[in-house]
């Protein structure tokens, strides 16, 4: 059951190797393993069937052969799985208005303004699945780390809501690495003290903690144990505008060579904007000269665009009309009003962490 609700930790089970899957379906069913070559290349993900080898994210490739000699080994490809979590991600922000993406197939969600958040999240399963036939496990909880814990508790396809005492009594005798922000060290220093679970971690006088782990460590461990956290999200806001500029180590008064630099400017700026597939409508212009005066020149331009191309075009007959009249010291473009990333909310987007 789950009580309180305000918080879901989704994350997209095996995820390299299901979208290798997606495009290369004669592999489903079979261990796949999603790895560079090399003498020290590791396993970056394994599908279910190779999990079921011993095989683990993180392990050296030639271990992971030796256990699963029939894995199937793809080299990585992580343009697709950008594409992909884009995807899933765009969706996501579609069902709840407010997300922390953590990675490229984790977010947290906060259902807070949700009627029926069990609902909405299981509509939301579907959804990705139909959309881009990736699965996905699902926690739901009263803070991020019951939602995290329990995203985790019953992958593949696991859909796990627990209030926070549900979450003590179910992982107790879990070992405290469960808990995300207790490492290998961590746990084996509460090991040698004896504490090797978490409904012991949850036991412990704080005092002890403090004594073995400091005034700030002890205390925040023994929260982690008794699944007390933050409900709070962090949404990054996408920038509204992509700019570049650059100052010169000595100002330019050449038109030709401003121009050169201005083209250089707007192509690396279309390249970043390429990469986040977002593209423009208003091309501006900043220009500042010697004497310190800057300006903007802006232009709305009829379609959206992050082709180099229009936008150095744009951004030169811009130039070309202020004719600066003096030496330049900065110069730089920027593009705004885009398409697409900005319809779906006004209030928080979310910047991949890529
Ligand atoms: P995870 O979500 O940790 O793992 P996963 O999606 O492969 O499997 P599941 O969630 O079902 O347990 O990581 C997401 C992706 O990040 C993973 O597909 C590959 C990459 N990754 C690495 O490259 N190295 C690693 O050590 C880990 C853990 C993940
Ligand atoms: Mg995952």
């Amino acid at each position: 059951m789950c009580g309180v609700a305000p918080i879901a930790h989704l994350d997209v089970d095996a995820f390299y190797a299901s979208v290798e899957l997606q495009r290369r379906p004669e592999l489903r069913g079979l261990p796949v393993i999603v790895s560079g070559s090399g003498p020290r290349a590791v396993v970056t993900t394994a599908s279910y069937e190779a999990r079921r080898f011993g095989v683990g994210s993180a392990m050296p490739t030639a271990r992971a052969r030796r256990l699963c000699p029939d894995a199937v080994l793809v080299a990585p490809d992580f343009d697709a799985y950008r594409q992909a979590s884009r995807a899933v991600m765009a969706l996501v922000r579609r069902a709840v208005e407010r997300v922390e993406v953590v990675g490229l197939d984790e977010a947290y969600l906060d259902l807070v303004d949700l009627v029926a958040p069990r609902a909405a999240m299981r509509r939301l399963v579907s959804d990705i699945h139909a959309a881009t036939g990736l699965d996905c496990s699902i926690g739901i909880g009263p803070n991020r780390l019951v939602a995290k814990v329990a995203s985790d508790a019953e992958k593949p396809r696991g859909f796990v809501c627990l209030t926070r005492e549900e979450a003590c009594t179910r992982f107790a005798r879990h070992p405290p690495g469960l808990v995300p922000g207790i490492g290998p060290k961590t746990a084996s220093r509460l090991e040698a003290m004896g504490i090797t679970t978490l409904g012991a971690l949850a036991a412990t006088p704080v005092d002890t903690l403090v004594a073995r782990f400091g005034a700030n460590h002890g205390p925040d461990l023994q929260r982690r144990a008794r699944f007390e956290a933050s409900a709070i999200l962090t949404p990054v806001r996408i920038a509204v505008s992509e700019s570049r500029e650059t100052t010169f180590d000595v100002d330019i008064s050449d038109a030709v060579r401003l121009e050169e630099i201005l083209s250089d400017l707007a192509g690396q700026l279309c390249q970043r904007l390429v990469r986040q597939e977002r593209r423009g409508r208003n091309v501006a212009i900043k220009v500042r000269l010697s004497d310190f005066t800057t300006v903007t020149r802006a232009r709305t331009i009829a379609e959206p665009t992050n082709d180099p191309r229009v936008v150095s075009g744009v951004a030169l007959e811009l130039l070309r009309e202020y004719a600066p009249a003096r030496p330049v010291r900065l110069l730089g473009v920027r593009v705004a009003a885009f398409e697409q990333a900005q319809t779906d909310s006004d209030a928080d987007q979310l910047a991949l962490p890529l």
